[in-house]
């Protein structure tokens, strides 16, 4: 075995085992010690972190020194991504996680303990719908989901167990509106924070903060990350509260985001306005050729001002987004012709990729819904769902004009 290194000057060093481990001591001190200036943030692929000493690594446990741990609890590459999404909302401090549930999980029990209540709105990704109607209540938390067109139906719901208001806006995947500055109004006079899920508008387009909110949580997976290949999810809110997220909600449940995928939403951000610009352009586009199309019934798209709750996307929002939701006259049957014969568009759950998705929410995303409550919040058995991607409109078009053709 080849377990000695000769160092060229005689003395006995290191086996080749040490160094395969150790050798990049050697490079920390003779190749990286110069500058680096690197355009990219690079990924620090590391799990834990060096103490100068004892005494230092005592210091940052103590919470005394701002020093780097552990990877579960904090990463440079971590942080690079926490402090650029933290300023684009507009918040003190972000917190990333390893998926937008995580976000969602660890948001609720930074707010929430046994006994206590959560009032939110009734259309919700529907895996946030069964966290909180069968996860949530096996841990003595329980959730009222109220119609969210009218911000009275908050106040009505909150009671003095209420330690948290839940908005998700648009909603996924109605696109029904939540007036965030009137809900936070009702919440504030109670005393309970109120967080926006903000995927779907990104801090591009809605900053709840600003409106009035306290916590804002995006599944990163969407738009954020924006290519379809990373699932993570993200916290904003005040410092001291995102410090508790981390050093008790995260360090307890774990749900950590890698390094690497932290890297992949920092690199999708520098895009996110372009892409944005484009999934809008190209949206407004297909939610007019549906609008008009004689197969179609009705058309769910916020910027068009058939949406009932148009003022309010045009007051709250700086664009109507990329996602559009539609019926057709012939029900549940057509909308299955049409997702089986698209080519170009992609029949897959998630959104905000550069590819265009299609979906079916009753027995795909939202198949957590009963069949009651899917009509009781509007989500038709025939609706089917839209993420529009970045391809050319036309090819876009012209592929559902082909699939249509067959409905
Ligand atoms: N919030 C919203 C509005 C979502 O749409 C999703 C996922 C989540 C939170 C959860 O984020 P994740 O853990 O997946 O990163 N929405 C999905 C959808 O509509 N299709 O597949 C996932």
């Amino acid at each position: 075995m080849a377990d000695e290194h000769d160092t060229g000057d005689g003395a006995k060093g290191p086996g080749f085992a040490t160094l395969c481990i150790h050798g990049k001591k050697h490079l920390d001190k003779h190749e990286v010690g110069r500058p680096i200036r690197a355009v990219s943030t690079p990924i620090f692929q590391s799990s834990t972190f060096a103490f100068e000493n004892a005494e230092h690594g005592a210091a940052i446990f103590r919470g005394e020194d701002p020093g780097y741990v552990y990877t579960r609890l904090g990463n440079p590459t971590q942080a690079a991504f926490e402090s650029e999404l933290a300023y684009l909302e507009q918040g003190e401090a972000a917190l990333a996680l390893a998926s937008g549930m995580a976000a969602a999980t660890t948001a609720v029990l930074n707010c929430c303990r046994s006994g206590d209540h959560i009032v939110a709105g009734d259309t919700l990704y529907g895996g946030t719908h069964q966290l909180f109607t069968q996860t949530l209540p096996r841990l003595g938390i329980t959730v009222t989901e109220v119609p969210a067109t009218d911000p009275a139906n908050f106040a009505r719901a909150i009671t003095k167990k209420t330690r948290l208001v839940y908005l998700e806006t648009p909603a996924n995947p109605t696109l029904v509106l939540t007036d965030i500055a009137a809900v936070s109004e009702v919440a504030r006079a109670r005393g309970v924070p109120v967080l926006v899920d903000n995927t779907f508008c990104t801090p591009y387009l809605q900053n709840p903060l600003k409106l009035g909110a306290d916590i804002v949580l995006h599944s990163a997976t969407k738009y954020i990350g924006g290519h379809g290949d990373t699932v993570a999810g993200v916290l904003v809110g005040k410092a001291d509260w995102i410090m508790r997220a981390r050093m008790e909600v995260l360090r307890d449940l774990g749900g950590c985001i890698s390094p690497f995928n932290a890297w992949l939403l920092l690199r999708g951000l520098k895009t996110l306005p372009v892409r944005m610009d484009r999934h809008i352009a190209n949206a407004m586009e297909v939610a007019q050729f549906l609008s008009f199309h004689p197969k179609v019934e009705s058309v769910i798209y916020p910027g068009l001002k058939t949406h009932p709750q148009y003022e309010l996307a045009r007051r709250q929002q700086r664009g109507a987004g990329g996602m559009i939701s539609f019926l057709l006259k012939g029900g549940r049957e057509a909308g299955r012709v049409v997702m089986d014969n698209v080519q170009l568009c992609t029949l897959a759950v998630s959104l905000g990729d550069v590819d265009t998705l299609i979906e079916h929410p009753a027995t795909m995303t939202h198949s957590t819904y009963s069949e009651a409550e899917l009509l009781k919040v509007g989500i038709h058995p025939a609706m089917v769902r839209l993420s529009v991607g970045l391809e050319n409109v036309e090819d876009i078009i012209a592929d559902l004009r082909r699939a249509l053709a067959l409905a």
